[in-house]
């Protein structure tokens, strides 16, 4: 077994026992390149075990983020049918680590996408957006890792809700939205969040996807990013996204 296969292993195993672990490159010796190769065999080894690739997620769409993190690009990954998280159903939090929730856009292709896209030729492979919440949950001790490392662990992702779709015809450059926990609003924002524009979102994935030669396809969900900062999430709590025009989508944990 090689090491990138090695440090795979050690991603997943971390994920489906939901067991923390170490940073697996704390000398800061992976390039990107080798990171999301280690992403790919980790996913891999579900996809092995009879999990169904739905999607992907974006991550870092935060200009400011991506500006303190010191970034040129976004991040992604990928997500499979088991993160998925029925609308408004519990889940046991033992299914997590640490986990941390943050709220999302999601949309629904309808369409193949190649590399290069315009934003007008994203918007026409959208079938339906929705409002959604991704569950991150850092394999890693302490949510603490570098940027290969948190590339190698899918991006950090571990769940996902989507609430009801809606047709793509509405303006959503700027939804307002509001997380809350248990009714209390925590966080307040805006799709703006998302490059400035959401579907810019899903014109990266296009291009970040089709360069690791898994080019988005008709029926491909897309996380476009966390809106807000996310929040810790614990046991019996009900988690909710509200979005102007969209409704809501939410989750508790058990
Ligand atoms: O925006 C994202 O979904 C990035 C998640 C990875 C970083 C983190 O775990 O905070
Ligand atoms: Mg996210």
């Amino acid at each position: 077994m090689s090491h990138l296969e090695n440090f795979a292993q050690i991603v997943d195993q971390a994920a489906f026992n939901c067991q923390e672990i170490a940073q697996i490159d704390s000398e800061g010796k992976l390039t990107l390149e080798e990171a999301y190769y280690i992403q790919k065999l980790s996913i891999g080894r579900r996809l092995a075990r009879g999990e169904r690739q739905v999607g992907f997620k974006m991550g870092f769409t935060s200009r400011a983020k991506m500006i303190q993190m010191g970034l040129s690009d976004v991040i992604w990954g990928r997500l499979t049918d088991t993160m998925q998280i029925e609308e408004g159903s519990e889940v046991e939090v033992n299914r997590f680590i640490h986990p941390r929730v943050e709220p999302e856009l999601a949309f629904l292709l309808k369409k193949d996408l190649p590399a290069q896209v315009t934003n007008a030729q994203a918007l026409s492979a959208v079938e339906a957006i929705a409002p959604a919440l991704e569950v991150i949950d850092s394999r890693y001790k302490d949510f603490k890792f570098n940027l290969p490392e948190v590339i190698a662990d899918n991006a950090s992702s571990s769940g996902f809700v989507v609430g009801s779709w809606h047709s793509p015809t509405i303006d959503f450059s700027n939804l307002g939205l509001v997380m809350s926990i248990d009714g209390r609003p925590l966080h307040v924002g805006s799709t703006a969040a998302l490059l400035g524009h959401p579907i810019r979102s899903l014109v990266a994935a296009a291009r970040l996807a089709a360069g690791a030669g898994e080019p988005l396809k008709a029926g491909d969900i897309i996380l476009a990013g966390g809106a807000t900062p996310a929040e810790w999430i614990k046991s019996g709590q009900y988690i909710e996204v509200e979005m102007q025009y969209l409704g809501r989508a939410g989750f508790s944990l058990s």
